[in-house]
């Protein structure tokens, strides 16, 4: 018998500038993919999720000199802050890239050589409007002249510097026919829908050749062949994704079983980069396009965009230090449609917390578990002919994964939550319904199975919740005498064995409280 086999699913985020401290839109970010990769896994596939760090550029050397440090201390001193958030927040990446990991110049080289050897790569002078803020290249026509005489651009509010040297261009303007080629042939590349039709219409009123060298400072990747110039920090920073399968050796095991990536997750600032300039630098490399780029919209605090002069930054740790984190996890989860703009508040959180976590799910474990321990000796119950209610309930919580997973695979994550949580409201209505506490008396062995449908669909919620809340799946299954072996998706398709014996029912979502009513 050949093993099953397991389809590999590279996907990655966005490699964050470690210019200072992770924030919550950082978190949200790592959280999303988490939970996609997590999923993967858990339904079988042979999943390689990466995150890392992206370190060049003149905004790290800009930082770094203001605070009087060394860029490359100051690069490592906060990459290690995102790798212990990450660890907090329970990021279950493969690997954590540096983009000045010695393997990344090796690649980033490379890319360049196959970019020269397609007769892409062309010295001339570049004169234009820069933002060191967005690491990004602007047209006159792209910012706005303030009262002050100073330029800011105009999607972003940044402030742009004119810069004018000698540089690498890469033959942009040559790509357009065959992007938007891409985008028609593929219109599942760029997600969701809107941010696609905005890219082919950036890319419809023509591209111009792109700077991708600077010469004015050196903290990045030398250009190979010409020592007076480092990369244009995007060149490199877009490589990490080949960087991290092994390339320039397209012929590792690595290489071949995840290249082409299958799932690139950034926010909505940077979706020029990975749906214009990445694809394009690809096809002058001669290497497969990645699959698919969804982006993810912005958090902002009670509608206000995060700022330090306003005082609402948020730490994502004081935040899971107050909620816990699988409460932080649902709720950004839930609350925020993928691909969309979010809020987030204290009063937005503890409803999600108190209604969803603590009475739809919380509740309905306890409840039915505690009367399991009471009635049936700590045992699951064994279950009597099912009528027609306990079937209608069994069949909505199987058709679950399918529905979930159709969710999921477009990245609508907060949908494929409602999904369960659907399902949680008609049980929640069962149980009140079927009564089994009345039942207890009058028809003992129809409260055994009523319990035995309940403990079913919690142990089928439970298993399709771990994506999300890893460590409070763990305790529902754990109560419901479920081994680690057994919490797989394809374990749904078998039910819980009537006779299991079962640990003393625990809490899983105590409610939240007020500080002052406590
Ligand atoms: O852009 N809400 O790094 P970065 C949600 N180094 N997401 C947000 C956000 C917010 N308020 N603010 C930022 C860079 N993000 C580059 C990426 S990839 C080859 C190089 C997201 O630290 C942002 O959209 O500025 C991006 O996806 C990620 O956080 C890192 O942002």
């Amino acid at each position: 018998m050949t093993a099953p086999s397991r389809p590999p699913f590279f996907m990655t985020t966005a490699i964050a500038y470690p210019n200072g401290a992770p924030h919550i839109g950082h978190a949200y970010e790592y959280i999303a993919s988490d939970a996609l990769a997590r999923f993967k896994r858990l339904d079988g596939f042979d999943v390689f999720f990466m995150t890392g760090t992206d370190e060049h550029g003149l905004k790290m050397q800009q930082t770094a000199e203001k605070l009087g440090i060394e860029v490359r201390d100051l690069a490592a001193r906060n990459s290690d802050v995102f790798q212990a958030m990450d660890k907090v927040l329970g990021i279950s990446y493969d690997r954590f890239i540096r983009t000045t990991d010695s393997d990344h110049y090796a690649a980033s080289k490379a890319i360049w050589e196959r970019m020269v050897a397609a007769g892409d790569i062309y010295l001339d002078t570049y004169s234009g409007w820069y933002s060191v803020r967005d690491e990004a290249y602007y047209t006159e026509g792209e910012t706005t002249l303030q009262e002050d005489g100073s330029r800011i651009s105009t999607d972003t509010g940044t402030p742009v510097e004119w810069t004018e040297e000698s540089t690498y261009f890469f033959k942009l303007s040559a790509y357009q026919d065959r992007l938007l080629a891409l985008y028609e042939s593929h219109p599942e590349f760029i997600a969701p829908a809107t941010r696609r039709n905005e890219i082919v219409s950036f890319v419809s009123g023509g591209l111009k050749d792109l700077s991708v060298s600077r010469t004015t400072f050196n903290w990045g990747v030398p250009v190979p062949g010409d020592s007076d110039h480092v990369m244009y920090v995007w060149v490199d920073a877009l490589t990490n994704y080949l960087t991290g399968v092994g390339f320039p050796d397209t012929e590792s095991e690595a290489f071949g079983k995840y290249w082409p990536a299958n799932l690139h997750i950034i926010g909505k600032d940077i979706s020029r980069f990975h749906t214009v300039y990445w694809p394009a630098f690809l096809m002058s490399a001669g290497l497969e396009l990645p699959k698919r780029v969804f982006v993810h919209g912005f958090l902002y605090n009670k509608g206000e965009k995060m700022s330090k002069s306003v005082g609402n930054v948020v730490d994502p740790l004081e935040m899971v230090e107050e909620y816990g984190l699988d409460a932080v996890r649902f709720f950004l989860l839930r609350e925020i449609s993928f691909g969309q703009d979010g809020s987030y508040s204290h009063e937005a959180i503890v409803t999600r917390m108190n209604a969803d976590l603590s009475n739809e799910l919380g509740n309905l474990a306890q409840r039915s578990l505690s009367m399991v321990a009471k009635n049936c000796d700590g045992r699951v119950p064994t279950p009597g002919e099912f009528t027609d209610a306990d079937n209608a309930l069994l069949a909505q919580a199987d058709a679950l994964l399918e529905k979930v997973r159709a969710e999921f695979d477009v990245q609508a994550i907060h949908l494929g939550l409602e999904a369960i949580w659907h399902v949680l409201a008609e049980t929640n209505r069962y149980f009140s319904a079927q009564e089994p506490w009345v039942l207890r008396k009058t028809d003992p062995a129809r409260m055994e199975t009523v319990l035995y449908v309940t403990l079913e669909v919690v142990r089928i919620v439970g298993i399709l919740v771990q994506p999300v809340m890893p460590d409070a799946a763990d305790k529902i299954l754990t109560i419901l005498g479920q081994q680690p072996e057994a919490r797989q998706f394809p374990d749904l398709a078998t039910r819980i064995v009537a006779g299991t014996s079962l640990p003393a029912p625990a809490p899983v979502f105590p409610r939240y409280v007020e500080p002052e009513d406590a």
